[in-house]
């Protein structure tokens, strides 16, 4: 007989519960078990969600259940390294950061402040590893970088009518009887919002979603709207002329909580049902029976994303849809409103956070989807400084991005815990420590609670956080700035330094023994049901929006308009070297093609394909399906270029053109052609 193989010996293990530090609206409480290793040391092994936190009920996203997998990941910088003779070498802590600061004396003494970029955006949503952080550049005078990659269009666009973004409380979703998912995959992107979502669907809710092209949130909806990308603007002005000619607005709210009603029905006028439908490509039938559901089954819940404002005329569109239910007085009832984001009910104080207080009016401004352009070599930036973010793979013209952080009279710091494509192209290396690793404070874009983490797990190898690798940086340049060296006990003290209600009975303290706390929001949450946070103190419909078609028409040699939204198993570039998303394991991005057009441009199911745009051009393998419509293709989530058949990523195609209010991104609204091979 042979002998038994003795049992794994049991390895002790413990459950923690942290905040997750990932840019998406659930800013979900994990409950994360942690594993004593042979050697004695701690380490990350699953993640789940806290059963207990009202929004994250339980369940870790198919996203952030993979997180040890990078937060072990081999691969992962845990030293300081130092481009020599065109590879990077590893060197100690002191060689760096004092090569760092003296390259960075030189940059100031020949050339000024102005010379030097940070480049960063919500790899964590940490207020300290992520934005207090900038203090540093903001001590040197440094190029204020406008972080406009993501949310500004959208929170131009909200400001305009409703000034502070407040949305409805999540909880309350399951009143609304019809909800309305609007240019947002929230089943894969906010993904708790599900659950409620089911709720109201039990109480009899209908749900609709209205997106270009068919996915999971579509599947999920009873109804799906097919729309043109970029009609979206149409589209509310069509439904906004419906409700009014059956009377099913609400002149009461409209008198007492709006301004500018009349002008802003005047510009609906010819929307017609049949104009409306052959600008959006929609029926007039399904134009008229979505007016009807707003107009006669509410309360009405609106889910706006930020995916119909990556088109030049986005901001405008975004502005259009959210002002509909103040044309219907649906603030007024529970579970109705537009959610776009929750951030405005974080009133904390952060007049000291970053150190904002110290941006000259005459500071030099560099919009982030520009990167490329200020990368060029006359385009003065010496010095280049990226955090939490993974440039070379999700800012536009990557091709142009990469280019620039290759010039040899650039010196290029990436702080990273991932060897990214960025990380790759750094001078100087700086291992990163992860949410598990340092203590930080975060709000959310989804719900209402606040989220403390302590630093619970040891940083391996030099790993260390970015608000030590700044502070270490101003010591050597001498900058006295007292917030750059602010512990983790004196920025909470400062942000939570104020009078506001939402933030009453919130204490460090509280924060600490709690880890999630929520907002002190009345019992009734209807935060425009009276007037809004504007200059009138009213919701304002003017100035009044336009329809304006996207600029860049469709043509004959770029016949097609690309899509590039996140991935289900995404969540941005930050999971893209784990073996899930990896070519060597047999996966790779797809180009989505409508049947008609496979046929037309003679591209084949499962083969590759060239997409080419006035920017550059890519390989992807071709799926052919009806998800998509004619004249539309898809690439999902910004896979990093490694996982590609020719390396690249598929910002090569997408342009820095800025949106129409809040210079945001337009990756929604490429124009390319398609070829065999
Ligand atoms: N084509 C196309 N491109 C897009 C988009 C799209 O839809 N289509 N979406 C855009 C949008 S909305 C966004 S928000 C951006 C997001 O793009 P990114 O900002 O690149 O994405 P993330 O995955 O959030 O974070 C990137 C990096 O932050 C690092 N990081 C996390 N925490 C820390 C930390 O504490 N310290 C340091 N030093 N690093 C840390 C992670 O390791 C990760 O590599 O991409 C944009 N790009
Ligand atoms: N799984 C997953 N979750 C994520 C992320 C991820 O990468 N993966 N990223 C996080 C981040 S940083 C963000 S900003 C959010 C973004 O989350 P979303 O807001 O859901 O994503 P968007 O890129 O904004 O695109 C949403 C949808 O808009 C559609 N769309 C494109 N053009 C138009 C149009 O003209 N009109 C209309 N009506 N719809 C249009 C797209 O087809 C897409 O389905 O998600 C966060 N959550
Ligand atoms: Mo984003």
């Amino acid at each position: 007989m042979t002998a038994r193989p003795s049992p794994a010996p049991e390895r002790p293990t413990r459950d923690v519960l942290l905040t997750c530090p990932l840019d998406c609206p659930d800013a979900c409480r994990l409950k994360v078990t942690l594993e004593t290793g042979a050697d004695g040391v701690e380490r990350m092994a699953k993640v789940t969600g806290d059963p207990d936190h009202l929004t994250t009920r339980g369940f870790a996203c198919a996203k952030t259940v993979h997180y040890p997998a990078r937060q072990n990941h081999p691969d992962r910088p845990l030293y300081p390294m130092k481009r020599v003779n065109g590879e990077l070498v590893r060197v100690s802590w002191e060689v760096a950061l004092d090569e760092i600061a003296a390259n960075l004396k030189g940059i100031l003494e020949r050339s000024g402040p102005q010379a030097i970029l940070r480049y960063n955006y919500a790899g964590t949503m940490g207020l300290r590893e992520g934005t207090h952080v900038h203090s540093f550049f903001r001590s040197l005078g440094a190029c204020e970088l406008d972080e406009t990659i993501c949310a500004s269009a959208g929170t131009a666009a909200w400001e305009l009518g409703y000034g502070p973004r407040y949305g409805v409380d999540m909880p309350d979703v399951p009143h609304a009887r019809t909800i309305i998912l609007w240019g947002i995959n929230s089943l894969s992107t906010n993904s708790h919002l599900t659950p409620w979502l089911t709720q109201a669907r039990k109480n009899g809710a209908k749900i609709w979603h209205i997106d270009p092209y068919r996915n999971r949130t579509s599947r999920f909806a009873d109804t799906h709207l097919r729309l043109k990308p970029g009609t979206d603007t149409a589209l509310a002005l069509g439904l906004v002329r419906e409700i009014v000619a059956h009377s099913w607005h609400d002149a009461a709210y409209i008198a007492q909580a709006t301004q500018g009603f009349e002008a802003f029905q005047q510009a609906a006028e010819p929307y017609t049902l049949a104009r409306t439908a052959e600008l959006t490509g929609l029926s007039v039938e399904e134009i008229a029976e979505l007016a009807r559901a707003i107009g006669q089954s509410g309360p009405t819940y609106f889910r706006v994303g930020y995916g119909m404002t990556r088109h030049e005329n986005g901001g405008t569109a975004l502005r259009t849809v959210s002002l509909l239910p103040a044309v219907t007085g649906d603030w007024k009832r529970r579970g109705g409103g537009c959610t776009l984001s929750t951030s405005g009910a974080f009133a904390l104080n952060r007049s000291r956070l970053g150190a904002a207080y110290l941006v000259k009016p005459d500071a030099r401004h560099i919009n982030m989807n520009e990167l490329a352009g200020a990368l060029a070599p006359d385009a003065g930036i010496e010095a280049l400084f990226v955090y939490n973010t993974n440039p070379a793979v999700v800012a536009p013209d990557t091709t142009r991005v990469r280019s620039g952080m290759a010039r040899p009279d650039l010196m290029m710091v990436v702080l990273e815990q991932a060897m990214t494509e960025t990380a790759l192209l750094a001078d100087y290396l700086l291992p990163a420590t992860t949410f598990a690793e340092h203590a930080d404070l975060y709000t959310s874009y989804g719900h209402h609670s606040l989220g403390y983490n302590p630093a619970t797990l040891p940083a391996p190898g030099e790993a260390r956080p970015n608000s030590w690798v700044f502070a270490e940086l101003g010591k050597r340049l001498g900058l006295d700035t007292p917030e750059l060296y602010w512990s983790m006990d004196e920025l909470l003290a400062a942000l939570l330094d104020t009078e506001h209600p939402h933030l009453a009975g919130i204490t460090p303290e509280r924060l600490k023994a709690e880890g999630s706390v929520p907002l002190n929001l009345p019992d009734e949450f209807l935060p425009y049901a009276h007037g809004a946070g504007t200059p009138s103190g009213k919701v304002m419909f003017t100035p009044v929006p336009e329809y304006v078609p996207v600029q860049a028409q469709l043509t004959a040699e770029y016949p097609l308009r690309l899509i590039t939204p996140p991935a289900h198993h995404f969540m941005n570039s930050t999971y893209g070297n784990v073996a899930y998303l990896n070519r060597a394991e047999g996966n790779e991005p797809q180009v989505m093609v409508h049947p008609q057009d496979a046929e037309r441009y003679g591209v084949r199911d499962g083969e590759h394909a060239t997409l080419s745009s006035e920017q550059g051009q890519v390989t992807r393998r071709v799926k052919v399906t009806t998800d998509v419509q004619p004249g539309v293709v898809v690439v999902e989530g910004t896979w990093w270029g490694l996982s590609a058949p020719d390396g690249q990523s598929i910002n090569a195609l997408t342009a820095p053109t800025l949106t129409d209010l809040g210079g945001g991104s337009t990756f929604h609204n490429t124009r390319v052609r398609l070829s065999p091979g």
